[in-house]
């Protein structure tokens, strides 16, 4: 042990007390300070600021996604073709948004006051794009001044999403002589200086990452480019958001590290290993955004964004695709349970509302979430541990249940391992474990591991939702949280098995939470045949194939259902004997089955992108001949109106700009689609394209543009008449 560690951890070392003071100061803790209370911890590395400690404690949030999109059936306007008078809402109600965010216990709403169109939600003075030229409220109406007011009527705080890139805005892209961006000094930080300045306190300000290409820059199509590093100057942004609103957090995924940032994917979940550490300049690759960076040198913890339909604006295609209860669990473990904070999107529909099929998800979420953490089973708990930091009250492990985050378990500064054990005095049942650090002084913990003490033995308890190859409890931060099969266990034991420097454990729960039925998956074959699978081995699962809702009366899956290569909806739910609970109904809708279907070129392409299954995919080599076409014989004539392609793996490769067509010959095409899959690269979900009936039986899809590597397809499939 060096000397200059005891002295930074005693009050006064007085060296002149010579060695027999110092060898009794040894055999006392190092961290006790003589004659008085144990030495608080010091910070160890970067730690939050206030700002980012309120934001944290804020967990679970509402994105509103609302605009032109919604009445044009985009996930990104093109900036001038959308007129603004297309934005016309039949019902809109604020409140509601605000009353459903309640409900589904968030704790504030996020609003694209303007997405990438440019089309601003307030009446901003610095474009003509905006709600003042729609038909909606004659032009007098203000979202963002509603939202505003409806917040502060149900207690919620308020974030805007303003999007650097403007697709409308005539100076975008543009510099002047002297290097600077009018479109940056005149426009965009207006629009901010407007939106901080006229609505009350704004707790976050979001600026997207998707910045530059084509748009119609002041009514002109054109590919504008820009370095997203440094166009819009963000230092001199910053300063100013900071000045008009000291107590706002910035989220930026564009080079410059703000206050929080990006997870790396738009599906919802971040890394099981997850540092709210990042180095405050330098790239950042997507695992470090996913895991953050054990040793950075600036707190940026991650926010995990994602939407609660595969869309982030409305499609009425998507009111049967709003995402079940198991998955926004899962959802909710793999963001708050990781260290995250929880930002989940409803896009608004045409009437101005959250629908009501969004809402129902939401609200079961809550219920859930409430019923799984209701009762902490470790508050009845003996608890003791291997290491304490001093002999009296204030760091002792006791602290861990006492429910206040300010207090914690530490143990002295020398040890960097121990354990802490609950003793429920007789067997008990429990699923669910969480701890929290005091991230006050810095995230610490690097890894730990949980056991249950089953009939005499003890059994390590494996987070069942971390893949086998990834290391399962790592850190912690503000909150994890590990599920795992129910065990019926006397003690449970927690490990800290690695730490930074001394663990500072704030809280810990262990919990019996209800299990949840998973719905079924549905795949149709190429031949037609319907495959149905339970997300569990013990569940009964019934079906119908015309569209009805699926009870115990109905047919009861036995194994593959022929569908005769007709326009099916299957419908399909688990049901478990035991507790006669049934799941929600899984709903797949099909079009034409694909039986008589070739692929026709290219040659080496393989069948998997007709074979129903939307794991498997093939990839088009990025080094073969162009075009980039991939064209399907369909047996026999059809009345085609639209096409589906579901991309692949977004790092395989995904197409990101494309023209469709059909001929009846495969001499003659007829060009019946074309444009962009709209944020394809961060949202690689299935793509719809809809365009008026044409006759013919070969189909062929041309990749324009890619999003670099090779060419991905999961799925291509027709919309028949
Ligand atoms: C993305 C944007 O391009 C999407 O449209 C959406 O706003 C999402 C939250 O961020 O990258």
């Amino acid at each position: 042990m060096k000397v200059s560690s005891i002295k930074e951890n005693t009050i006064k070392s007085d060296y002149s007390m010579g060695k027999v003071i110092l060898s009794a100061l040894l055999a006392v803790s190092f961290t006790t300070a003589i004659f008085g209370q144990p030495m608080a911890p010091k910070a160890v590395g970067p730690v939050p600021t206030e700002n980012q400690l309120r934001w944290q404690k804020m967990e679970y949030y509402a994105f509103i996604h609302f605009s032109t999109n919604t009445f044009t059936n985009q996930e990104w306007g093109y900036g001038a073709p959308e007129d603004a008078k297309l934005f016309n809402p039949t019902n809109l109600d604020c409140e509601q948004w605000a009353r459903v965010c309640k409900e589904s216990g968030m704790t504030g709403i996020i609003l694209t006051a303007k997405h990438h169109s440019g089309f601003c939600l307030w009446p901003t003075e610095t474009t003509a794009y905006s709600i003042k030229n729609s038909p909606w409220k004659n032009g007098k109406g203000d979202i963002v001044g509603d939202l505003a007011k409806a917040c502060r009527k149900y207690g919620l705080k308020l974030g805007i999403y303003i999007s650097p890139w403007d697709r409308n805005n005539p100076s975008y892209g543009l510099l002047d002589a002297d290097g600077s961006a009018p479109y940056v000094k005149n426009i965009f930080r207006k629009q901010i200086e407007e939106c901080l300045t006229k609505y009350g306190d704004i707790f976050e300000i979001w600026f997207d990452g998707a910045n530059g290409g084509d748009g119609y820059y002041g009514g002109i199509n054109a590919n504008r480019m820009i370095d997203r590093k440094t166009y819009y100057d963000w230092k001199n942004t910053y300063s100013m958001i900071r000045k008009l609103q000291p107590k706002i957090v910035i989220w930026n995924d564009n080079g410059d590290r703000a206050d929080l940032r990006w997870v790396g994917t738009e599906s919802g979940y971040v890394g099981e290993t997850n540092w709210s550490l990042l180095n405050a300049t330098g790239d950042v690759p997507e695992d470090m955004l996913r895991y953050g960076v054990e040793n950075g040198n600036a707190w940026v913890p991650g926010e995990v964004n994602t939407s609660i339909r595969p869309g982030w604006f409305y499609h009425e295609s998507e009111d049967k695709r709003v995402k079940n209860l198991p998955k926004l669990m899962e959802t909710y473990y793999k963001s708050i349970g990781r260290n995250g904070t929880f930002l989940l999107n409803f896009p608004i529909d045409k009437r101005g509302l959250i629908h009501e099929n969004d809402h129902k998800e939401a609200v079961g979420l809550a219920n859930a979430v409430k019923e799984a953490f209701a009762v902490n089973l470790a508050e009845k708990a003996k608890v003791s541990a291997t290491n304490s930091r001093g002999k009296d009250k204030k760091f002792a492990p006791e602290n861990v249940l006492d429910g206040n985050t300010e207090s914690y378990w530490s143990t002295d500064d020398q040890t960097k391992s121990a354990s802490l054990t609950l003793d429920f005095g007789k067997p008990t049942s429990f699923n669910r474990f969480t701890a929290e650090e005091y991230i006050r002084l810095g995230q610490r913990v690097k890894a730990f591991k949980i056991e249950a003490l089953v009939d005499g033995q003890w059994k390590e308890l494996k987070d069942q939702l971390v893949s086998p190859d990834r290391p399962g409890t790592t850190t912690i931060g503000y909150r994890r949280i590990i599920t795992f099969p129910t065990v019926k266990a006397t003690h449970l034991r927690f490990t800290i098995t690695d730490s930074k420097a001394s663990p500072l454990i704030s809280g810990i729960g262990v919990y019996n939470a209800p299990q949840i039925l998973v719905p079924p998956t549905i795949v149709r074959d190429k031949s037609g045949t319907v495959h149905i699978t339970a997300g569990d081995r013990e569940s009964e699962l019934y079906y119908t194939i015309d569209g009805s809702q699926p009870t115990t009366s109905s047919k009861k899956y036995a194994g593959p259902v022929d569908t005769d290569g007709n326009k099916v909806t299957v419908r399909a739910m688990a049901y478990d004997v035991a507790s006669k609970k049934s799941s929600d109904a899984t709903e797949e809708i099909y079009d034409i089955a694909r039986k008589d279907w070739k692929i026709v070129s290219p040659g080496n392409a393989k069948s998997v992108i007709i074979d129903g299954d939307v794991n498997t995919s093939w990839y088009r080599d990025k080094d073969a001949p162009s075009p980039d076409d991939l064209v399907i014989d369909l047996g026999k004539m059809q009345s085609l109106t639209g096409f589906r392609y579901f991309p692949g793996d977004r790092s395989g490769g995904v197409i990101t700009h494309y023209e469709f067509y059909v001929s009846k010959d495969q001499d003659n095409w007829t060009m019946v689609s074309s444009g962009e899959f709209s944020n394809i690269i961060n949202n690689p979900f299935l793509q719809i394209k809809n365009f008026d009936q044409t006759e013919g039986r070969y189909i062929k899809l041309r990749a324009l543009k890619t999003s670099g590597g090779n060419t991905g397809y999961a799925e291509l499939d027709v919309v028949t008449k």
